[in-house]
C-alpha cells in the first residue's frame, strides 16, 4: 500500500509533537508547516523531546500565506491535512484580536482554499475548541450545544469551525471538525494554567520559588491529555463521511482542586503557596465547561484513558526533573 502523506500546521505545538509521533509509528510521511523565526534552534524543541525532530520534514510557510500553502500542498500531496495552527493563547487574543483573528480564523480558510485547489481528494482536520461554547447554554456541551464565544479566540475559532462545515458542504471536501476540550501534557505551554501549576509546584518543591500567582481559582475545566486527543483527530479521519466530534473527557474540576492534586503530588499544600493575581483575569470568563463526548465513544470508539490525577502526576515529575536537569520547554 502506498504510504501515507499527513501535513501538519502547528507542527511545534503540544498537539503537533504527539500527532507526529503518533503517524510516524502508523507508518505515515510526516510533513509541517513552520512559521519561520529568526530562533531556528528552539522551533522543534517539543519535536526533539518526543524523538520524532528527525523524522519530520519541515517546510517554511504561514496560515495568512495562501500561495505559499499552495505551494507546499503541491510539494508534500498529503492524504491527510490536519490545521493544528493557531494563535492559541485565549488571553492574548484581547490583546492582538485582529491577529488572533487573522491566524485562527482566515487561516483556516487559507487551508480549506488550498486543499481545495490543490488536494480535494485529501482529508482534512480542523482544531476546534470548546471555548466556542464560551457562556455555556447547556450544562453539558455535545455537538448541537448552542455556541457563545466569550473571546476574540473563541470567535475566531467558531469562525473556522463554520468554514470547515461550509467547505465541506458546499464542495464536498472531506472535513472534520474536532471541538476539543483543554487537553495537556508535559508539552504543554508555560502560559497555559495547568504546565505553568505543574511548573510552580516543581520549582517550590526544589526551593526555587515561594508563591504561585494565579488569576480565577474558580473556573473550571474539562482537562483531558493530548497523546489521547491527538488520537480522536485521526480517528475522524478514517471514517467514510466527514462529521463534528466533541473530544473530552466528561468530568469537569476548578483550577483551584487542580493545584490541590498537583502540590499534593510532591506531598504540600496548595493554600500555603497560591496567592490571588489579577493581572491573570480576564475581561470575560469562560466559568465552566463539560463536554459530553458520547457521539465519539459510540462512533470512533474513542475513550480519553489518561486520568486527571494520572494526567497531573505526569506533568509534575516531568517538570521535576526537567528543572534539576536544567532543561527548558
Ligand atoms: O486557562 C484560568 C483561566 O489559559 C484555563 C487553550 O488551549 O483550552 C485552552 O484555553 C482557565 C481559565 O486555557 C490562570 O482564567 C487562572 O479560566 O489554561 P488556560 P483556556 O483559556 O481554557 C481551549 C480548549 C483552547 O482551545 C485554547 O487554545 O484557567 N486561570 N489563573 C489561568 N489561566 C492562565 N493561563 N494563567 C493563570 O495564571
Amino acid at each position: 500500500m502506498a504510504v501515507k502523506h499527513a501535513l501538519i500546521t502547528g507542527i511545534t505545538g503540544q498537539d503537533g509533537a504527539y500527532l507526529s509521533k503518533f503517524l510516524i509509528e502508523k507508518g505515515y510521511e510526516v510533513h509541517g508547516l513552520l512559521r519561520r523565526s529568526a530562533s531556528a534552534d528552539v522551533v522543534d524543541t517539543r519535536l526533539k523531546w518526543i524523538g520524532v525532530a528527525e523524522n519530520v520534514t519541515l517546510h517554511d510557510g504561514n496560515l495568512t500565506d495562501l500561495s505559499g500553502l499552495i505551494r507546499i500542498l503541491e510539494t508534500v500531496e498529503p492524504t491527510e491535512i490536519y490545521n493544528l495552527a493557531a494563535q492559541s493563547f485565549v488571553k492574548s487574543s484581547w490583546q492582538q484580536p485582529y491577529l488572533t483573528g487573522l491566524v485562527t480564523g482566515l487561516g483556516v480558510t487559507n487551508m480549506l482554499e488550498a486543499t481545495r485547489l490543490t488536494c480535494p481528494q485529501a482529508r482534512f482536520y480542523q482544531a476546534s475548541s470548546s471555548e466556542m461554547f464560551g457562556l455555556i447554554q447547556e450544562p453539558e456541551q455535545s455537538e448541537s450545544t448552542p455556541f457563545y464565544p466569550r473571546s476574540p479566540y473563541g470567535a475566531a475559532k467558531l469562525y473556522g469551525h463554520w468554514m470547515t462545515v461550509n467547505y465541506r458542504e458546499s464542495f464536498g471536501l472531506h472535513a472534520s471538525s474536532g471541538i476539543l476540550f483543554n487537553h495537556e501534557s508535559p508539552l504543554r505551554g508555560i502560559e497555559f494554567v495547568t504546565r505553568k501549576i505543574t511548573d510552580g509546584v516543581a520549582r517550590i518543591k526544589l526551593d526555587l520559588q515561594k508563591t504561585l500567582p494565579l488569576g480565577n481559582l474558580d473556573a473550571k475545566r474539562d482537562w483531558g491529555h493530548a497523546r489521547d486527543y491527538v488520537k480522536a483527530m485521526w480517528l475522524m479521519l478514517q471514517q467514510d463521511e466527514p462529521d463534528d466530534y466533541v473530544i473530552a473527557t466528561g468530568r469537569t474540576v476548578s483550577v483551584r482542586d487542580f493545584c490541590t492534586l498537583a502540590f499534593s503530588h510532591v506531598g504540600l499544600n496548595a493554600e500555603d503557596h497560591v496567592v490571588l493575581d489579577e493581572r491573570y483575569l480576564r475581561p470575560a470568563e469562560v466559568n465552566v465547561l463539560l463536554g459530553d463526548p458520547t457521539k465519539a465513544r459510540k462512533k470512533l470508539d474513542w475513550v480519553a484513558e489518561t486520568t486527571l490525577e494520572e494526567l497531573i502526576a505526569e506533568m509534575v515529575d516531568a517538570d521535576l526533573d526537567r528543572l534539576r536537569h536544567h532543561e527548558h520547554l
